[in-house]
């Protein structure tokens, strides 16, 4: 029996406030349907945050139903469960996954099923305040009790864990009692090589696009796992998706001129299948963003990526006392946002919000951007 396991499709989520951002995570998803349907497998597992919001925009739940139909259509079923993104407001609302239901898709929040002879379990995401009252050892004990008995049992979890977020006190090793044979983990966007606990195999699936900048993240390709549990021992294989590039550079203060100058040789010469997006970095103790951004007009490096992104530190001590101040209000505002905002994904998407925003030069425009958010 094969099952293709997958993660984090954010579907919805027009980063940057770009539609072909949305586009491009549809385009992943669209790839790991295909590599399923190629593969001949049985099933879809998907370990959460199938869509980016508990309120996917109509047009989103549109072309999620136009993909999920063709797995339908070939008798291929999708497990999920929904993760921090999806899981929707338990007392006003239900997740969005639960729409797609009779669409052959499964949303295992809480639940065990048999299918083919074996047990696929899911939990949805727990937040860490809930987790205080119900450990999570606790709470799959008792689904493993309830669950119907076979001889491989897969879970499905999109938690924290340690040492990939180094905050949690959530380990796999201790917080997630014997008895499941494939534990398959969202959440965590950095694909990561299977872990073996005795005979037990653990996945980290990571996301098939990329959301908010992580520097872990640079060098890892996205993708989706093929699983294999016909023999004896289970076999896993990574296959990489082709996502839109990201091209990282880090930028000085003596030689930003001459970098971006050899950056845009290096974006003309090569030939990109979607046009990149480019992420700046650089911690500056001279030059201000306005600086770079004259440059940047001057070689016309837009035309060449579809996106800039500006993830820059400057260094005040140079400048004005006035401007001084406005530096420490906006790590003061940081701060108070950061106690105010618990997921650190959301808050990311805040700051970076926040920051887009100080660009626009009149409300009309920043109206029509937060419209297109
Ligand atoms: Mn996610």
């Amino acid at each position: 029996m094969k099952f293709l396991h997958i993660s984090d499709t954010h579907l919805g989520y027009n980063q940057y406030g770009l539609l072909e951002r949305g586009k491009d995570f549809f385009d992943a998803f669209k790839q790991a349907i295909d590599i399923a349907i190629e593969n001949n497998v049985d099933f879809v597992l998907h370990t959460g945050d199938f869509f980016h919001t508990s309120r996917p925009s109509n047009n989103t739940f549109l072309e999620a139903i136009n993909l999920v139909n063709r797995l339908k259509d070939r008798n291929i079923p999708i497990f999920v469960i929904s993760g921090n993104h999806d899981r929707g407001n338990q007392i006003r609302d239900i997740s969005p996954l639960k729409i797609l239901e009779n669409l052959g898709l499964t949303v295992l929040d809480g639940k065990s099923v048999e299918f083919n002879g074996i047990t696929i379990s899911g939990v949805k995401y727990i937040s860490k305040l809930a987790l205080r009252s119900y450990p999570l050892k606790e709470i799959l004990e008792k689904l493993l009790e309830k669950a119907p008995k076979t001889d491989f049992h897969i879970l499905m979890l999109h938690q924290e864990f340690n040492p990939y977020f180094p905050d949690s006190n959530l380990y796999i090793h201790s917080d997630i009692p014997e008895g499941f044979n494939y534990i398959g983990i969202g959440h965590y966007h950095i694909p990561q090589e299977p872990i073996s606990i005795n005979d037990t195999k653990v996945v980290f699936a990571g996301s098939t696009e990329f959301t908010s900048y992580n520097k872990n993240e640079e060098n890892y390709p996205k993708g989706v796992h093929l699983i294999d549990i016909s023999g004896k021992q289970i076999d896993y294989k990574f296959i990489p998706l082709q996502t839109r590039p990201f091209i990282y550079k880090t930028l000085t203060d003596e030689t930003f001129e001459e970098e971006l100058k050899n950056l845009k040789i290096e974006l003309e010469d090569k030939e990109f299948h979607k046009k990149p997006v480019l992420v700046l970095k650089g911690d500056f103790k001279e030059i201000s963003q306005r600086d770079i951004k004259e440059i940047i007009n001057e070689l016309n490096l837009e035309d060449d990526t579809l996106h800039i992104r500006y993830n820059f530190s400057f260094d005040s001590s140079f400048v004005s006392s006035e401007f001084e101040k406005i530096e420490l209000k906006d790590e003061f505002i940081n701060s108070k946002l950061k106690e105010l905002i618990d997921d650190n994904e959301m808050y990311e998407e805040v700051i970076s919000l926040i920051s887009q925003l100080k660009t626009f030069e009149n409300i009309d425009e920043m109206k029509k951007f937060l419209q297109e958010f």
